[in-house]
């Protein structure tokens, strides 16, 4: 007993000493926007009508079990179907309702405005990354896919965890601060959701369906989130990163994109060893959730591309498999999301690696007429 009560303590002093910490992990994350803000605020509001709501129930409920009870004498009424209780709790509750519902509606109607934006992204949602396009305002035309960067090894458990584990990726998506970002959320496959917290934006992805969301962050910085619908195997792979720089700094990154995107060089002649290089990481960003490093694949779920009748056959085959993807499977059509140079590079790749040694260089150009 005595020891449970020095452990009680120690809990306690440990909670108060650790308070600074605890708010910041158990309450919600700071937000970087207005709409962000304002649910916060909603949020605390209602935490307070909540609690005195609890406290008043709770109060008349425990004097009445102490004041009335049977060892004082009480005796106990034996009235039924007082009219003018039943309309003070039917009143009451719907007065509270009002007073939450008008704030509440009033920042729902914030987070659906998204009018007049200065730049418009479109967020695609694919089994197990996301694409991101910028459609409109400085940027238009930049698009990439963002895929998960924490190494294997720290998810097999050969590494020890990182800071940002399953919260990194390749490629963020780069926003200037102090702009109206509308992003239109859709997705490839099935549901997805994109959600940033700081930002106070989550939006269902759905195949077919274009929805759209929007955040205007107020403070430079590197804000994660997550899928938020359960998506399948690696549903909770496909973290989202967005980076909020400053107006030049954007300018210059943009800047950067438009100049990399036309250094590529559709009728380069590829050697073997450049494109197995480049391959080698096109297939750890798309292939080896499925596949696995080995190329073993998974028994009974997903076909070993080590030693495969496919990949060691006709290359056509291979480049149709790749660009279309197989029907009622999880191998999706890569041609809408890799460039031709990505795809030739991974196929190049696949045919050199491992058992297989096909010998096969496959160029871009090769992939630019297979997509016709
Ligand atoms: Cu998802």
């Amino acid at each position: 007993m005595t020891n449970r009560m020095v452990n009680g303590t120690g809990a306690v002093f440990l909670a108060l000493s650790g308070a600074a910490e605890a708010a910041y992990e158990w309450n919600l994350p700071t937000p970087v926007t207005r709409v962000a803000t304002k649910i916060y605020d909603l949020h605390l509001a209602m935490m307070g009508i909540i609690l005195v709501i609890f406290i008043c129930v709770f109060g008349v409920m425990f004097y009445s079990i102490y004041a009335h009870r049977k060892s004082v004498g009480h005796k106990a009424e034996h009235f039924h179907e007082n009219i003018t209780v039943e309309i003070i709790w039917a009143i009451i509750p719907f007065l509270i309702l009002i007073a939450v519902a008008w704030p509440a509606t009033k920042v729902l109607l914030g987070i659906k405005d998204t009018s007049s934006a200065d730049i418009t992204i479109k967020a695609t949602g694919y089994q197990w990354k996301w694409g991101y396009d910028y459609l409109k305002g400085e940027g238009e035309g930049i698009s990439f896919l963002s895929n998960l960067a924490t190494p294997q090894e720290q998810i097999v458990g050969d590494a020890p965890k990182d800071e940002h584990y399953l919260l990194e990726v390749d490629k963020r998506l780069v926003v200037p601060v102090n702009k109206k970002i509308r992003v239109l959320v859709t997705a490839n496959d099935v549901i997805h959701a994109w959600w940033v917290p700081e930002f106070g934006v989550k939006q269902d992805a759905i195949p077919g369906f274009v929805r759209d969301t929007w955040f205007k962050a107020e403070k430079e910085g590197v804000y994660r989130g997550q899928c938020a619908e359960l998506c399948g195997k690696d549903h909770g792979f496909m973290p989202i990163v967005v980076e909020v720089v400053s107006a030049e700094k954007y300018a210059a990154w943009v800047g950067e994109q438009k100049m990399a995107a036309a250094a590529e060089d559709p009728n380069k002649k590829w050697e073997l060893a450049e494109l197995k290089a480049r391959g080698e990481k096109v297939y750890a960003a798309n292939c080896i959730a499925c596949h696995q490093a080995n190329g073993q694949g998974v028994k009974g779920a997903f076909p070993a591309l080590d030693g495969s009748k496919l990949v060691n056959g006709p290359r056509t085959a291979h480049i149709q498999m790749v660009l279309e993807g197989k029907q009622g499977t999880a191998m999706a059509a890569f041609g809408k999301q890799l460039s031709d140079t990505d795809i030739a590079a991974v196929i190049t790749y696949e045919r050199n690696n491992w058992g297989n040694k096909t010998g096969d260089v496959i160029q871009p150009s090769e992939i630019k007429s297979a997509r016709k």
